[in-house]
């Protein structure tokens, strides 16, 4: 397990000045794990000086030094796997088997495919009698969630650094555990000294001082809309480059040729997987009117196999969701939808049944929502729980106009018996990825939304760039 509980700023460990700390719960059985330091504007202050003094540096460091430093980080993280798995299992309540396949795997990916573009990027072009450089925005701000706590670093961190940037982070109060055990990575793969810098604290107080503060270059944001509304004002105010990652409300397209019984499958396990807390979950299905009785007692079978138990077992598939916020939230959600006329044909509102010594836990039921309509509050916004609404369409254009009728456009999935036809309905979908008879995680294709999902691009080439700015020289 991790051997520091403190914050990390420029190479060393410390506790907040005001000495406060947080708890940080465990979210299936509320006991408390740990307690970490609640950073305020000071300690956030101490860390962006730490980045800035780094930054000339590590800006200087050739791309393929940089690179290699990301090889090595990558390493760490396979090797540290195991903690990083059960640690998640800890603090955000996730199975211990999607904690191993994602939590800790995908990290290793993420950071593994910058070590790999840093090596063979462009950072210098030739275009017509100018010699365009590309170099780094400067001191980055990252403030991240706690759904896929690790994944949200790494998917801000690997590119800042591959890019030449230095780094701030703050990462959310109910997941800083994960954070640490991230700094400590970072040093222990030879990243020099205030190249990555740590701030636990709440995101009123660590979070807004880091997004408003005068010295970083660029705010990198993801979790709620009205927050990121918040962090895109501050950065925009003070002229800072801003990226948002929020929320989404994806749609998952049957056609009627589609294989209904495993698009149905894949479809509800899309969204009960970490308890539905996952920004681009499908969590609207959408079936033509012939079929919608059978997908809807296909999709009520499937999530009555996520029954609630302990996350560290391994055959647990649902856990508890993050905190007693969450959990209120969702199960608020679940009365509206039976209020505004859904039909509940799994799940519901009411606690579930818990192992033993859980009772404190923040669980949910896995729940399906039949009957809902485009209009109704549970179809147009993001619930962030382990629930499925299942609307009907007549034809595909009514399934086109629902499925691009909200505000989100972060995600969707589309699924046919013929590809071209599912890729032509993709491309009129108004969202930044589409799976298309289910899809495969690439850890280099771009992540990002359309609308009011967010502003900026995820992974990839497309994420580095996010880090750079361009310079162009004539000749
Ligand atoms: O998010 P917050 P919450 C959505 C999801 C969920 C809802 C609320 O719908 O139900 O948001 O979750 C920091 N200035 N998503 O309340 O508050 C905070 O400390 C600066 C979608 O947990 O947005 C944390 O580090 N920072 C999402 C981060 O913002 C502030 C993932 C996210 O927390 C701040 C999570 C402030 N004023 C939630 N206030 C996704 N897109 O994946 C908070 N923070």
């Amino acid at each position: 397990m991790k051997a520091h509980d403190g914050m990390f700023i420029g190479g060393a460990w410390r506790e907040a000045r005001s000495g406060e700390t947080i708890e940080v719960l465990n979210p299936a059985d509320g006991s408390v794990l740990a307690t970490v330091p609640a950073g305020g504007p000071e300690d956030v202050d101490a860390a962006v000086k730490a980045a800035r003094a780094a930054l000339p540096g590590w800006a200087a460091t050739p791309p393929a030094e940089r690179a290699a430093l990301l090889g090595a980080l990558r390493d760490v993280l396979e090797a540290r796997a195991g903690e990083i798995a059960d640690l998640v299992t800890a603090e955000l309540g996730s199975p211990v088997t999607l904690s191993r396949k994602v939590h800790a795997a995908v990290p290793v990916l993420v950071c593994g495919s910058y070590a790999e573009l840093a090596a063979g990027f462009a950072f210098e072009e030739r275009v017509g009698n100018s010699r365009v450089l590309r170099e780094p925005v400067g001191v980055v701000g990252a403030i991240t969630p706690w759904n896929y706590p690790l994944h949200q670093i790494v998917a801000k961190a690997a590119p800042a650094l591959a890019a030449g940037c230095t780094m701030v982070l703050k990462p959310a109060e109910d997941t800083p555990l994960v954070a640490q055990l991230f700094a400590e990575a970072v040093r222990e793969a030879g990243i020099p000294a205030g190249v990555f810098n740590l701030v636990t604290g709440l995101g009123p107080v660590a979070g807004q001082a880091l997004a408003e503060h005068e010295d970083v270059d660029l705010v990198s944001f993801t979790g709620s809309t009205a927050v990121g509304r918040k962090i895109g004002a501050l950065a925009g105010g003070g002229v800072k480059r801003v990226a948002l990652e929020l929320g989404g409300k994806s749609a998952n397209v049957i056609l009627p040729g589609a294989d209904l019984t495993k698009a149905v499958k894949i479809g509800v396990a899309n969204v009960m997987s970490n308890s539905g807390q996952t920004c681009s979950a499908w969590t609207r299905m959408l079936v033509d009117a012939e079929r919608y009785e059978e997908a809807v007692r296909l999709a009520a079978e499937a999530a009555a196999k996520y029954v609630p138990g302990d996350p560290r077992e391994e055959g647990t598939r649902l856990g508890p969701v993050v905190n007693a916020k969450q959990r209120e939230r969702v199960t608020g959600y679940i009365e509206l939808g039976e209020k505004e006329g859904a039909r509940i044909v799994a799940g519901g509102a009411t606690p579930p049944e818990v192992p033993e010594g859980h009772e404190a836990g923040h669980y949910v039921s896995a729940t399906v929502l039949a009957d809902v309509t485009p209009a109704m509050t549970v179809a147009r916004e993001e619930i962030f729980g382990p629930v499925l609404s299942v609307l009907k369409y007549e034809d595909a254009e009514e399934a086109l106009r629902i499925a691009n009728g909200t505000e989100y456009g972060l995600a969707g999935a589309v699924w046919s018996d013929d590809e071209e036809e599912a890729v032509a309905f993709a491309r009129r979908m108004e969202s930044g990825q589409v799976d298309v008879n289910g899809g495969r995680f690439n850890p280099l294709a771009p992540f990002g939304g359309y609308k009011r999902s967010g502003v900026g691009r995820e992974l990839g080439s497309h994420g580095l760039e996010e880090y750079l700015q361009t310079k162009s020289l004539q000749f």
